[in-house]
């Protein structure tokens, strides 16, 4: 097992990386921003580090501080966690370049993954089902045949892009060539790289992804689905797993292909395949080859420690399980809590004047806050997750309901509003199967 483990990252995900470390004693080395120094991962890390001011690129992004931080504490490995450094592969390259181990894929599947032309063709060759679209770049020279050939509405993505950025629902097709030209001027502007491509656009599909994990080496499992419809503006709101009413046979069809891909790319440590899911059907959009942040609802239905997972693939002892011995039991649900506005949503940051975390059985809370505590201003507003698992469906719900309930964090504004009042007690959502549109509908409508 690897022996000493530098942290590359902030917040309750860095907290999660400390204590799967300290579990499997390994030392850690916490590395920080001067905005960060009351972290509680800093306070309880064997050794910490300041890698710069409170700016992300001057800290958490700076590549050379951090790998300085890993020479100066002799660590073995870098933990990226999610965000920050974690998909990109100049870092994973100059990580292990610089003789440390990276915890997570190697560089060129990071960097294939990261094309999105690239890893929807890694994955129609898998088997793994694919939106129909452009099979390649998209030009001005094919581009109005492609849209014709697909059928409207297409959707233009930049390759380069992901997680929302970059891309056009094109209604018309007197509108593609603009459309076309106006996608990949942003695509060039924000990325570098006009590479665009083109899919059928799906109108109401639920987001659907796979958690996986493989050895590096040609071995990997899946941890089941997660339903993560529930997001405004790109951002997850509420993530939940299993994905509810979807038919058996399509879910271990979509299960197993993931799983075959994984094992044809000889994929390294943890991942997720995401899906859009319509009418019965999966539909890949992109791979996010990161630990991420709803995790710990495949956590809970699998009693898989993800970033154990990691850490022990990481440290060349291969996965603890096979598929066979993974049995999906139970549901899962979290609540991201964000330090925002729960009118405005804007971010909320300030000092933590009290802060109760609720309990009981089926109830975790991933989260670095305590009293006295004061949310920085400069990095995204997540405070923490609350995670609820029952045997039903019906019961962590409401595990849910009566931990949202019990939580108090006061001193800032937070989303546990919208979580209690309106998302928990609606309708569609306790019936399981609401589309990625349906929250900001729902939002829109109560403003
Ligand atoms: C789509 C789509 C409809 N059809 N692709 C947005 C984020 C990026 N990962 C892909 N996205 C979408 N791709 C086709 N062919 C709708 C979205 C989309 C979306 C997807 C998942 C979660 C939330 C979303 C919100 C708006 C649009």
């Amino acid at each position: 097992m690897l022996e000493k483990v530098l942290i590359a990252n902030r917040g309750e995900i860095a907290l999660r990386v400390l204590r799967a470390c300290k579990e499997l004693g390994i030392r850690t080395v916490a590395v920080y921003s001067k905005a960060d120094r009351d972290l509680l991962h800093v306070r309880l890390a064997d050794e910490a580090l300041c890698i710069g001011p409170a700016s992300s690129r001057e800290s958490y992004l700076n590549i050379p501080s951090i790998i300085a931080a890993a020479e100066a504490t002799q660590a073995q490995a870098i933990h990226p966690g999610y965000g920050f450094l974690a998909e990109n592969a100049d870092f994973a390259e100059a990580v292990e370049e610089s003789g440390f181990i990276f915890i997570g894929p190697r560089a060129d599947t990071i960097r294939q993954m990261g094309n999105k032309v690239a890893a929807i063709e890694a994955m129609k060759a898998a088997g793994v089902p694919t939106v129909p679209g452009s099979d390649g770049a998209v030009t001005s020279e094919n581009a109005e045949a492609m849209a014709a050939r697909i059928g409207l509405p297409v959707i233009i993505k930049a390759a380069a892009g992901g997680g929302g950025r970059g891309m056009r629902v094109v209604n018309d097709a007197a509108a593609v060539l603009d459309s076309l030209a106006v996608t990949q001027a942003e695509a060039k502007a924000a990325f570098g790289d006009d590479t665009v491509y083109m899919e059928k656009f799906l109108q109401k599909p639920r987001h659907v992804e796979v958690q996986v994990i493989g050895d590096g080496a040609g071995k990997a499992v899946h941890l089941g689905d997660r339903d993560c419809s529930l997001q405004r503006r790109h951002q997850k709101v509420v993530e939940e797993a299993p994905a509810p009413g979807i038919p058996e046979e399509a879910r271990q069809a979509v299960l197993n292909s993931c799983v075959r891909a994984c094992e044809l790319m000889r994929y390294r440590g943890a991942g997720t395949f995401e899906f859009l899911y319509e009418d019965g059907r999966f539909y890949f959009i992109e791979m996010n080859t990161r630990v991420q942040v709803e995790h710990p609802v495949s956590e809970m239905v699998t009693g898989i420690d993800i970033i154990k997972e990691q850490l022990r693939i990481a440290s060349g002892l291969g996965l603890s399980c096979t598929q066979d011995d993974i049995v999906i039991r139970g549901h899962a649900i979290e609540c991201r809590i964000n330090a925002e506005d729960p009118k405005t949503f804007l971010p909320c940051p300030g000092k933590i004047e009290y802060f109760h975390a609720p309990g009981g059985p089926g109830i975790r809370m991933d989260s670095h806050i305590y009293a006295g505590y004061t949310v920085p201003p400069h990095y995204d507003s997540l405070i923490g997750k609350l995670i609820a698992y029952g045997p039903t469906r019906a019961i962590a719900l409401q595990r849910m309901r009566n931990a949202l309930d019990e939580i108090v964090v006061d001193g800032i504004r937070s989303n546990i509003p919208l979580h209690r009042e309106q998302i928990l007690k609606d309708a569609a959502f306790n019936e399981g199967a609401v589309d990625i549109h349906y929250l900001e509908k729902k939002l829109g409508m109560s403003h």
